[in-house]
C-alpha cells in the first residue's frame, strides 16, 4: 500500500491517502478516521508516523482533534476570492449557507485619529461603531468592526444590522458602492475573540482591513474583520 524505496517519506504518503479519502468522500466532513492504533496496523508502520501524518492535517485544518473522543473530518474551508467587492451575505448565500449575524456594539462615537484619517472626516464628526459575529449556518466565521460617518447613514439602526449593511447602503441610503483596498496579515486569536469565535487559543485568523469607497471616491466604511482560518482560504487570479 505505502511505497517504502520512494524518495517521499512514509507521513507524507499516509497525508496524501487520508486527503484523498477524505476528498472521494469515503470520510465526510464530521466523519471520525480511523484511530492512530488502527492507522499503524493497517499501514504497518510506527505511531509516530501516523501522529505526525494526523497532526500535519490538523494543522492544515482538514481535520481536528476533540479531547477523548478521536479525530474527525473538518467542515471544506470556504474558498473567498480577493477580486470582487462582495458582502458577507452576498458570499453565503451564493454556497448555499444561511448568513446570520450577532450583533455584539452598536453606537455612536468619535473615531480614534486613525479612523478618522481613513474616513477623511473633520475633528467633531462621528461614526457608527459596529461589531458583528457573522455565522455560516450558525458556525461562527468572522468578527467584524465597522466604523462608518453618520453624516451618510443617518437612519442606520440596530435592525438593519441584523441583515446586510450593503442592502441598506445601495438600497435605502441609495449610495453607489466603488471599491475599497483590503490589507490581511495572518495572526494568533486574541483571548477575547477566541470566546466569540468559539475557538481555543492559540488559533490562527486571518486579520482583513478594508477601506470601502463610493462610487464618487468618497469612504463609508473603515472594516476590521478577523477570520478563522480553519474556514477560510481566500484564493486571487494573478496575471504576468
Ligand atoms: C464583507 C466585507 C465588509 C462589509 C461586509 C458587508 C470583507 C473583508 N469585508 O464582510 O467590509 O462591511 O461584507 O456585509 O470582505 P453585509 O452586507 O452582509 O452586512
Amino acid at each position: 500500500m505505502l511505497d517504502k524505496q520512494s524518495p517521499i517519506p512514509i507521513y507524507v504518503q499516509i497525508e496524501e491517502r487520508l486527503k484523498s479519502q477524505i476528498s472521494d468522500g469515503r470520510f465526510p466532513p464530521g466523519a471520525a478516521i480511523p484511530s492512530e492504533r488502527e492507522l499503524t496496523e493497517a499501514f504497518g508502520v510506527s505511531r509516530m508516523t501516523v501522529r505526525q501524518a494526523i497532526t500535519n492535517l490538523v494543522n492544515e485544518g482538514l481535520l481536528f482533534r476533540e479531547k477523548g473522543r478521536g479525530t474527525f473530518v473538518a467542515v471544506p474551508k470556504v474558498e473567498q476570492p480577493l477580486s470582487g467587492m462582495t458582502s458577507f451575505t452576498e458570499d453565503m448565500l451564493a454556497r448555499g449557507m444561511k448568513p446570520s449575524n450577532q450583533l455584539l456594539t452598536f453606537g455612536k462615537r468619535k473615531p480614534d485619529k486613525q479612523v478618522a484619517e481613513e474616513l477623511q472626516l473633520e475633528a467633531d464628526e462621528e461614526v457608527f461603531f459596529v461589531e458583528r459575529i457573522r455565522y455560516a449556518d450558525s458556525i461562527p466565521m468572522a468578527i467584524e468592526r465597522t466604523y462608518l460617518p453618520v453624516k451618510l447613514f443617518p437612519e442606520l439602526n440596530e435592525d438593519v444590522l441584523a441583515g446586510s449593511l450593503y442592502v441598506f447602503v445601495e438600497g435605502t441610503a441609495r449610495l453607489k458602492i466603488g471599491g475599497a483596498v483590503q490589507k490581511m496579515e495572518a495572526a494568533l486569536v486574541k483571548r477575547e475573540d477566541a470566546e466569540l469565535l468559539h475557538v481555543e487559543t492559540p488559533f490562527s485568523v486571518l486579520i482583513i482591513e478594508r477601506i470601502s469607497k463610493l462610487s464618487n471616491g468618497v469612504p463609508f466604511e473603515v472594516v476590521r474583520s478577523t477570520y478563522r482560518a480553519d474556514r477560510y482560504k481566500f484564493t486571487s487570479e494573478i496575471q504576468r
